[in-house]
């Protein structure tokens, strides 16, 4: 048995022993340490069955630009060539998943579906409508966290203080070493050619300017994993919140994109150093408490979903007078009166990554700056997504909830529009990093671009 059996659940229960197992891939888009391909092709080898990875491209996907999608797509080319070189086959379906999937399962008489896991509404609601239009057993397997959702808590967490002792007692058991992905024994029946040109142009994207981001791909993911283990993990703890240096490991659009474990960087990050906590925190902990949060919070992207407290004192201050109130369009185009927030703005639109603790104060800036809370988040999450290469991922609902509505911190003193959500300053962050160094760094990737 390759898979602990804890990270499987069956939505669809039924028998059907033969013909070819469907690993529908949506989330977790590697070929390489993939509990849910592994658990496909076990289940392929015991019926000695072909095996085949399909993913359904959308046309339109939660406000994408074309930016993510070139991403997306760089790195599934990968994905079929390296799949191809095991004998498993790769399709690109394009469409809606809710048709397409059970069209291909009956069209190559599948004898079982296994997809990936999200938190996520969208892919929740196309599982539920391919669950209810198969007749053959459907499983879910978390291939994304390290600890299975569903397993690492079954309520939303407070925060990560009640959820760490909870991780840190399951990790044992959940960091295995992964097997590796062997030659299928089965080949598909026939010669599979994907149209990627056809895919490309039926995307109906927004075009956005391409980021300098590094490359897309499995390569690329555990290229740039191995570099940051080797060479910026041990100072990960005193650089990781100074936007002024280069403190990060620029995981993040791998990882929102599935083209690297997190498991895989773990293990590699506790092999190479005896104590790796600070980073294990936010990869493990911070990570895996999103995916908590949207797992059982339905409303994980409105300001239903901040805590009671938070709504609060949010209403008491809601007709506080603004100092300044900008558009969507003006904050969009870095036009605000904040050079350090406009910085932190254009990072995000040319380079497709905006510094992990500048995301905090953009946020809370754009609180401070717009007429509601509810504004607000919605003005985050739009730009958020529209430019972040790892956009529409739970840390990003999360992110932008703890900065506008508290979630998973605690009330601070009361302040005007803040009310007791925590508050920052342009003063306060000064003290703590070379601003001017980190603008003029900005100007840099701009004018390059
Ligand atoms: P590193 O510091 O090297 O961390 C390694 C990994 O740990 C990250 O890739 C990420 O998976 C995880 N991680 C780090 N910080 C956090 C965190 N605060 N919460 C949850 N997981 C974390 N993250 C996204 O992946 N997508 C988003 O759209 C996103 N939007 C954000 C918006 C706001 C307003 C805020 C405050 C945070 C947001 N984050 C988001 C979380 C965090 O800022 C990024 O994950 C991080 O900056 C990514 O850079 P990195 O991979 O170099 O991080
Ligand atoms: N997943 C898909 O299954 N099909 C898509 O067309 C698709 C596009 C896409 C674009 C941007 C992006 O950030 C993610 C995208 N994803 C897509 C992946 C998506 O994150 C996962 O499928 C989630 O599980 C859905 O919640």
């Amino acid at each position: 048995m390759f898979v602990n059996p804890k990270r499987i659940r069956a939505l669809v229960r039924k028998e059907k022993a033969k013909g070819p197992v469907v690993y529908w891939m949506g989330r977790d888009q590697r070929a390489r340490d993939n509990w849910a391909l592994l658990h496909a092709k076990e289940l392929a080898e015991k019926n000695d069955s072909p095996l085949a990875v399909v993913f359904c491209l959308v046309p339109r996907f939660l406000g994408a630009t074309s930016r993510q999608y070139r991403f997306m797509l760089q790195g599934l080319k990968e994905v079929e060539r390296n799949l191809r070189a095991l004998d498993i086959a790769f399709f690109l379906l394009q469409g809606d998943p809710g048709r397409e999937i059970p069209t291909f399962l009956g069209d190559n008489h599948a004898s079982s579906l296994v997809c990936d896991f999200s938190p996520l509404r969208q892919s929740r609601i196309w599982k539920e409508v391919v669950a209810g239009k198969i007749e053959l057993p459907f499983y879910e397997v978390d291939a994304h966290n390290i600890v299975p959702c569903w397993i690492a808590s079954p309520k939303a967490e407070w925060a990560a203080y009640s959820f760490r002792p909870k991780i840190h007692r399951l990790l044992p058991e959940f960091m295995d070493e992964f097997p590796p992905l062997k030659r299928h024994h089965v080949p598909w029946k026939d010669d599979v050619q994907n149209d990627w040109r056809s895919a490309e142009c039926g995307i109906e994207a927004d075009t956005v300017p391409e980021s300098n981001f590094n490359r897309s791909g499995e390569v690329a993911a555990a290229k740039q994993s191995l570099d940051f283990i080797e060479n910026k993990l041990s100072r990960y703890e005193s650089s990781r919140n100074d936007p002024s240096q280069d403190g990060q490991s620029h995981l993040s659009p791998y990882l929102h994109f599935g083209q690297i474990s997190a498991q895989r960087v773990a293990l590699q990050a506790f092999a190479s150093m005896k104590d790796a906590s600070a980073f294990l925190e936010e990869l493990i902990v911070r990570r895996e408490l999103s995916d908590n949060f949207c797992y059982y919070n339905p409303d994980y992207d409105s300001s239903q979903a901040f805590p009671k407290w938070a709504r609060e004192t949010l209403e008491k201050h809601a007709k506080d007078r603004r100092e300044y109130l900008y558009t969507a369009e003006e904050l969009e185009r870095a036009r605000t009166h904040d050079d350090l927030w406009n910085a932190a703005q254009n990072e995000m639109v040319y380079k497709g990554k905006m510094h992990g603790y500048m995301r905090m104060y953009w946020a809370k800036k754009i609180l401070e700056w717009t007429r509601s809370p509810d504004e607000a988040q919605q003005i985050a999450i739009y730009l958020n997504d529209r430019y972040e290469l790892d956009g529409r991922d739970p840390n990003g609902y999360v992110g932008i909830a703890w900065s506008i509505g508290g979630v998973h911190d605690r009330a601070w003193k009361e302040r005007s529009i803040f009310g007791k959500v925590r508050y920052m300053s342009y003063k306060g962050v000064s003290r703590r990093f070379d601003v001017e160094a980190y603008i003029n760094s900005i100007k840099n990737i701009k004018d390059l671009t």
